[in-house]
C-alpha cells in the first residue's frame, strides 16, 4: 500500500508539471491520453495495481486512486474550456491575431474631380446644363467652325498635337460649342467640362494635358453684360465676394469682341515679386471669353440676325491652384498620395 502511495503521488506531481506545459488543443488530448488513456493512461494502470493491493487496504487505496483520476479530469476539462474561450496568439494559417487592424484606405474624390463638380455646382443652379464632347477632334471643329482657316496664323496660338490626317487632340473645349449648337436650337446655356491637350513645356502654370469648362449662352438679345455679370456672379460664388477680378480686352477667332479675365493672384496676394505662378504681378489668367463670332453662328445655322450669345473656357487646373493655394500645376497629376489626401475627406 504504501509503495501505491508514493507512486499515485509521483503521478499527481508529473501530471501538474505536464498540465501547466498544455498550451493548444493538440497537447491537451496527448495530455488526457498520457493519463487516462483506456490501456497505457498513467493513471489507469494504477487501476490495474490495486489488484495486488491486501484485501483489508483495497478500500482506501481504491479511494485515493479514483480521487487521482477525479481531480485529473477536472483539471483537464478546465484547461480546455480555457483553451476554447480565449483566441489563439496565432492562428493556423500563421496570422498574428493580437496585431492591430490594418486600416483600409478608402479612396476619394481627386482635387480636380473636386473642383469641377463645385463649378457644376454653380452653373446648374443658374439654369445651366452639361454636356460633353470627344478628346479626339477633327480640324472642324477644333479650328475650322470656330472661324480659323486652314494655314491661318492664329493657329499657332494653339500648339496642336496632331494624331493623323484631319485628326487631332482638341486643344480646348470650345469645338463642343459647335457640336452642341449643331444638334440643339436657341436658347441655349450649357457648359462642356473636360482634357484638353497642347504641345507646351510644363511649369507651375501650364501643362500639356490640362481641364478646361466651357460655356456657352445662345439667345435673343444676349449681350456683353450678360457675360460680364454671369461670369462676375459665378467667380464670387467661388472665390467668396471679396475676390478681385479683371476683363482685359483680348482676341479669339470666334468671339467678337473678346475678353480674358484675370484674378488676383491668391497664391501670393501680389507680395513677392518673385511669384512663380503670377510673374510678380498680383494677376493671373484663368479663362478667356467673348461674344460668339455671328460667322460661328452662320456655320451651326443659327441666325445672327434674330440670335446673339457667349462663350467662355476657364482653365480648371489653374483657377483649382488658387481656391486651394497650390503654387505648382504638376502636383496634381504626380499622384502623390501624401498631397491627395488632404482633399476630399466627406
Ligand atoms: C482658349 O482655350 C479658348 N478656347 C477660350 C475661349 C472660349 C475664348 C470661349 C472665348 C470663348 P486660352 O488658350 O486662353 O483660351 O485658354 C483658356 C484658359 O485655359 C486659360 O486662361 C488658362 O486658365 C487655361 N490654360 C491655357 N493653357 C494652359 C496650360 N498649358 N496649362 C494649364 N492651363 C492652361
Amino acid at each position: 500500500m504504501a509503495n501505491l502511495k508514493e507512486r499515485i503521488d509521483a503521478v499527481r506531481k508529473e501530471f501538474d508539471e505536464a498540465a501547466r506545459r498544455a498550451a493548444d488543443a493538440k497537447s491537451l488530448e496527448e495530455l488526457r491520453t498520457a493519463y487516462l488513456g483506456r490501456k497505457r493512461g498513467h493513471v489507469t494502470l494504477l487501476f490495474e495495481d490495486l489488484k495486488s493491493v491486501p484485501a483489508e487496504e483495497k478500500r482506501e487505496a481504491g479511494r485515493l486512486v479514483n480521487e487521482l483520476k477525479q481531480s485529473v479530469t477536472v483539471r483537464l476539462d478546465a484547461i480546455e474550456g480555457q483553451l476554447s474561450s480565449v483566441p489563439p496568439a496565432v492562428s493556423a494559417a500563421g496570422t498574428d491575431l493580437t496585431l492591430p487592424g490594418r486600416k483600409r484606405y478608402v479612396g476619394r474624390p481627386h482635387p480636380l474631380t473636386l473642383f469641377e463638380e463645385e463649378i457644376e455646382r454653380i452653373f446648374l443652379g443658374m439654369g445651366f446644363s452639361i454636356e460633353e464632347g470627344p478628346e479626339i477632334e477633327t480640324d472642324y471643329y477644333n479650328f475650322e467652325a470656330l472661324n480659323f482657316p486652314p494655314h491661318h496664323p492664329a493657329r499657332d496660338k494653339w500648339d496642336t498635337l496632331f494624331i493623323k490626317g484631319d485628326l487631332l487632340l482638341r486643344t480646348h473645349t470650345s469645338p463642343v460649342q459647335v457640336r452642341v449648337m449643331e444638334r440643339s436650337k436657341p436658347p441655349i446655356r450649357i457648359i462642356c467640362p473636360g482634357r484638353v491637350f497642347r504641345r507646351e513645356t510644363p511649369d507651375p502654370t501650364h501643362l500639356p494635358m490640362f481641364m478646361q469648362v466651357e460655356g456657352l449662352v445662345i439667345d435673343e438679345g444676349v449681350t456683353f453684360a450678360h457675360l460680364k455679370g454671369t461670369l462676375e456672379y459665378f467667380l464670387r460664388a467661388l472665390f467668396g465676394e471679396k475676390i478681385k477680378v479683371r476683363f482685359r480686352p483680348s482676341f479669339f477667332p470666334f468671339t467678337e469682341p473678346s475678353a480674358e479675365v484675370d484674378i488676383e493672384c491668391l497664391v501670393c496676394s501680389g507680395k513677392d515679386p518673385a511669384c512663380r505662378v503670377c510673374g510678380g504681378t498680383g494677376w493671373k489668367e484663368i479663362l478667356g471669353s467673348g461674344m460668339v463670332d455671328p460667322q460661328v453662328l452662320k456655320n451651326v445655322n443659327i441666325d445672327p440676325e434674330k440670335y446673339s450669345g457667349w462663350a467662355f473656357g476657364l482653365g480648371i487646373d489653374r483657377t483649382a491652384m488658387f481656391a486651394y493655394g497650390i503654387p505648382e500645376m504638376r502636383y496634381f497629376y504626380e499622384n502623390d498620395l501624401r498631397f491627395l489626401r488632404q482633399f476630399g475627406t466627406k
